[in-house]
């Protein structure tokens, strides 16, 4: 099938476009893409996205949303398969992504409660949600053993953020999964990871961080101020 037309409407922060990069990327697929202001998204956006989020991917200018959906998409139109074969090992892999979703959801509230029992609640939550990862992780370097899926696409961006947070303050996040760690720390050297956001998105991610009046911002406001 020859590749259509590709366009992925983006956001520079956002961990559901990283997924889609990834893919993209894993898979050599040639695309353009468009980062918007996700505050002051431009008036054609709402055409594109029903739900008024990104991911968008432009297939042949015609819209796709829902980053797994666009991630599947991708999968299927090109040659070879981020996922295993087997179908049982394919229903758990996406099984472990709606898991990815559930630490990105967690990893948000983490960053904007002002509620210090929820604060602490979460991080008690995240510790466990990779606590549990621990123990379903190969013994290879990725998810699966020695290559790459779509597992691994998803939780590359939520290691981001992780590595980001541990960038300004230990929580201990990952003290009771040193190989779920040393998982994240692989996925993010791989080229394909770290094309997935824009040169600035430390600076970005930085001033996101500026902006929020939240526990999380408010303990790291002193590093802020040196990076
Ligand atoms: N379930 C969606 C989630 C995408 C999502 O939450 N995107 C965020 C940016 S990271 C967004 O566009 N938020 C805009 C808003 O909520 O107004 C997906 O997987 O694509």
């Amino acid at each position: 099938m020859a590749t259509p037309d590709l366009k992925l409407i983006s956001f520079t922060l956002c961990p559901y476009v990283q997924r889609a990069m990834i893919v993209l990327n894993e898979k050599n697929i040639s695309f353009d893409v468009e980062y918007i202001d996700l505050s002051a998204p431009p008036p054609w956006f709402y055409d594109v996205s029903p739900l008024e989020k990104v991911p968008v991917l432009l297939v042949d200018e015609k819209p796709l949303f829902e980053s797994m959906v666009i991630c599947d998409y991708l999968d299927e139109i090109t040659a070879g398969s981020l996922y295993p074969s087997n179908a049982f090992a394919k229903a758990q892999n996406r099984a472990w992504i709606e898991f990815g979703n559930e630490i990105l959801n967690s990893t948000y509230d983490f960053f904007l409660t002002d509620d210090p029992k929820k604060f602490k609640h979460l991080k008690n939550i995240l510790i466990d949600r990779f606590e549990v990862l621990e123990d379903e992780i190969s013994n290879g370097d990725y998810f699966n053993g020695a290559d790459f899926s779509m597992v691994d696409a998803v939780y590359a961006p939520v290691f981001r953020y992780h590595k980001s947070i541990a960038g300004y303050k230990d929580y201990g996040i990952f003290e009771d999964a040193p190989n779920v760690k040393a998982w994240g720390d692989r996925l993010l050297e791989r080229p394909s990871v770290i094309k997935s956001v824009p040169g600035s998105y430390k600076e970005d991610l930085a001033g996101y961080f500026k902006k929020l009046d939240s526990i999380f911002s408010n303990e790291i406001s002193e590093v802020l101020k040196i990076n």
